[in-house]
């Protein structure tokens, strides 16, 4: 069984109860171990809207990457996900692989880890709640380390 952190955002509708309902659609395919609390972030990287609820998944596994990645877009569509979508379109529900075990997986249709994760409040923050002490498999670097120069450095602000 693989461990797999997913991450989840809303900022289309209600919400959290968006959240709660993708939680247990998910629950239905794979087994959830860890839930990081809900967080109210602004939104990153110009997406459109407003304010995102965010939370961070651990959950076991035994869907293939591109199984899982085939499961998570069934869930995203079936809860009203428009497809295809533009990067920063308002959305009912968003569910990213960010980790899958420590497979580094780069095809056309999936990348992991998660190309951007690292720089992502919205992520890092609920991951290093849930999970500070396990590794980036492409850096070897601890979430914990992410998450303390991700909180640490100006030059990522700019960005966000
Ligand atoms: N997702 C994005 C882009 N920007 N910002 C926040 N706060 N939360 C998100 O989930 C998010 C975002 C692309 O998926
Ligand atoms: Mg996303
Ligand atoms: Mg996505």
């Amino acid at each position: 069984m693989a461990k797999v952190y997913i991450a989840i955002g809303s900022n289309k509708g209600n919400r959290v109860r968006n959240v709660i309902t993708a939680l247990k659609k998910m629950e239905k395919g794979l087994t959830i171990k860890k839930i990081s609390p809900f967080f109210t972030t602004p939104p990153e990287e110009g997406a459109d809207g407003g304010f995102f609820i965010n939370s961070v998944i651990e959950v076991e596994t035994k869907l293939s990457p591109e199984n899982l990645l085939i499961f998570l877009k069934e869930i995203e569509k079936g809860m009203g996900r428009k497809f295809p979508h533009k990067t920063g379109d308002k959305r009912t529900i968003d569910l990213d692989i960010i980790l899958y075990g420590n497979k580094v997986i780069k095809t056309g249709v999936l990348i992991v880890p998660h190309p951007r994760y690292r720089k992502r409040y919205f992520v890092i923050y609920p991951l290093y709640e849930i999970a500070p002490l396990i590794k980036d498999p492409e850096t070897g670097e601890s979430i914990s380390a992410i998450y303390r120069r991700l909180i640490s450095n100006e030059d990522s602000k700019e960005n966000r």
